[in-house]
C-alpha cells in the first residue's frame, strides 16, 4: 500500500515514519524544502526521543521518502496545521490547501483522511469541495476524520497502542480508514461517523482544560482562604470517585489551550462552562504575574532595597524544552515588564539559550534571589531545598507547602 502524508510537523513525520516501518510505501509531503531535504537526510527536524534512528532506517529501506508535491497512492492524510484567525477563530486554509494538492491524484478506490484537529463539520466541508471538482468520484472514493491522541515525547509508544476513534463519512468509508490504521496501530480502532470523531479530539482536550480549570480555581480561593490547596486536593482525592488535578500557573501548549476555542467559536451561546474554563486558565497566569509584582514591591518596603527575583522554568509542563503557549513564559515576559531587567534572573535548565531572556544556572538563582517563583515543576527544582530565607511563591507545587 502506498500512503502520502500531507504536512511533516510533529504529528505527520512520526506518523509517517511509524507507517513505513509497518510496511506502507510513504510519500511526506511538506511545502517547506528544508523540511523535506533533511527529512531525506534522515535527520529528525522535531525532537522526539528514538525518531531520528527509525527515520534513518525508513529511509535507508525506501519505505519513506519526502518531497514537495504529492504522487499517486492509495490513502493521502492530510496532518497539517489548523491555527487560529482573528479572535480564537479556527483556520482550516492549511487543510483545505493540502487537500486542493491531491485532489488531482485522487482516483477510485483510493482513503483520504483528515488527522488535524479541526473544527466540527470540516471532514464534510473538505468531501464536498473534492466533489465538487471531482464528481465522478462520488460514492467512489473513501473520506474519514481520525485524530490523532499522542503525547510529545512518548510518541514511537503512543502512536502504536492507543486506542484511535475513526469516523467516515459513511461505513465503508470508516472501514477502509480502520484497515489503513490497523497496519501500525495495535490499539483498539473505534468506529463513528466523522462530526463525533471531531467532535471527541476537542472534547478530550476541552475536557482537561475544565478540570485544570477547577484545581486552579480551587487554588485562587484557597489562597485567600489561608488552606494549603495541594494538601486539600490530596485529602480530597481520596474519596473514590473523585479525582483533581493539579494547578499550576495556567495552561499551556499547542493543545489543551487551543482546541476549546474550535468548540466555543462555533457554539459561543451553548459552550459556557469550556469557555469560561478557558477564562480561568489564562486568568491564572494574569493572577500569578501580579502575586509577583505584589511580592516584589513588597520586599521594596520592607528591606529598603530591590530585590532580585528568580523565575523558575519557560517551559509549558515539566521536563520538557517546548516553551509554545507558556504560562510561565507570559508571567515572566509581565513581571521583567514591570521591573528592571537586571533583577530578574531567568531560569529554563532544559534550554541553553534563548534569543529574548538571558538564562541563569537554576541553583546559582536559588543561591541568588530574594524572591524565588516556582512556574514550571522541573525535576531538577525538586532538588533543591526549601529555604526560610527566601520569599517562594511556589505556583506549581514544587514543595507543596
Ligand atoms: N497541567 C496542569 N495541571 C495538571 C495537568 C496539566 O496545570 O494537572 C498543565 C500543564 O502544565 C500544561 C497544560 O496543562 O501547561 C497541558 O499539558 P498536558 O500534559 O495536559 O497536555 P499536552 O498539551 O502536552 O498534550 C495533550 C495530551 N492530551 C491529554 O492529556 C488529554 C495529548 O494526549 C494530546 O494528544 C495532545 O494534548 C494533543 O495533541 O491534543
Amino acid at each position: 500500500m502506498k500512503a502520502c502524508f500531507m504536512g511533516l510537523g510533529y504529528i505527520g513525520l512520526p506518523t509517517a515514519i511509524i507507517a513505513a516501518k509497518h510496511g506502507v510505501k510513504v510519500t511526506g509531503v511538506d511545502i517547506n524544502p528544508h523540511v523535506v531535504e533533511v527529512t531525506n537526510a534522515g535527520k529528525l527536524h522535531i525532537i522526539e526521543p528514538g525518531m531520528e534512528e527509525l527515520l534513518q532506517e525508513v529511509v535507508k529501506s525506501g519505505m519513506l521518502h519526502a518531497s514537495t508535491t504529492p504522487e499517486v497512492s492509495d490513502a493521502y492524510l492530510i496532518v497539517v496545521p489548523t491555527p487560529f484567525k482573528g479572535d480564537h477563530e479556527p483556520d482550516i486554509s492549511y487543510v483545505q490547501a493540502a487537500t486542493e494538492t491531491v485532489i488531482p491524484y485522487l482516483k477510485e478506490g483510493d482513503l483520504y483522511v483528515i488527522e488535524s484537529t479541526s473544527p466540527v463539520g470540516t471532514t464534510d466541508k473538505m468531501k464536498d469541495l473534492i466533489f465538487s471538482k471531482r464528481p465522478e468520484l462520488k460514492g467512489k472514493i473513501h473520506i474519514a476524520y481520525c485524530p490523532e491522541r499522542v503525547l510529545p515525547g512518548n510518541v514511537i509508544y503512543e502512536l502504536v497502542h492507543n486506542d484511535r476513534v475513526i469516523g467516515g463519512m459513511d461505513e465503508a468509508s470508516t472501514a477502509k480508514a480502520q484497515e489503513f490504521y490497523s497496519q501500525f496501530v495495535q490499539g483498539t480502532l473505534h468506529p463513528t461517523n466523522s462530526k463525533t470523531a471531531e467532535m471527541c479530539k476537542l472534547t478530550e482536550n476541552s475536557s482537561r482544560d475544565s478540570q485544570i480549570a477547577f484545581a486552579n480555581e480551587l487554588s485562587i480561593i484557597c489562597d485567600k482562604a489561608g488552606i494549603n490547596v495541594w494538601e486539600l486536593i490530596n485529602l480530597a482525592n481520596k474519596h473514590p470517585r473523585v479525582n483533581i488535578l493539579q494547578p499550576g500557573c495556567g495552561v499551556g501548549g499547542h493543545c489543551i489551550a487551543v482546541d476549546p476555542y474550535f468548540i466555543s467559536s462555533d457554539f459561543p451561546a451553548e459552550s459556557k462552562m469550556i469557555a469560561t474554563a478557558r477564562e480561568v486558565n489564562n486568568y491564572k497566569a494574569f493572577w500569578c504575574a501580579e502575586k509577583v509584582q505584589n511580592a516584589i514591591l513588597r520586599f521594596e518596603l520592607e528591606h529598603h532595597r530591590k530585590p532580585v527575583t528568580a523565575m523558575m522554568g519557560l517551559a509549558f509542563k515539566p521536563n520538557i524544552d517546548d516553551l509554545r503557549e507558556s504560562p510561565a513564559k507570559y508571567i515572566t515576559t509581565k513581571v521583567m515588564q514591570s521591573s528592571s531587567n537586571a533583577d530578574i534572573l531567568v531560569v529554563e535548565p532544559n534550554i541553553t539559550t534563548h534569543n529574548v531572556f538571558k538564562l541563569t544556572d537554576y541553583k546559582e538563582a536559588y543561591e541568588k534571589a530574594d524572591i524565588i517563583v516556582f512556574l514550571t515543576a522541573h525535576n531538577q527544582f525538586k532538588t533543591l531545598e526549601w529555604r526560610d530565607d527566601k520569599v517562594i511563591l511556589d505556583f506549581c507545587g514544587i514543595f507543596k507547602k
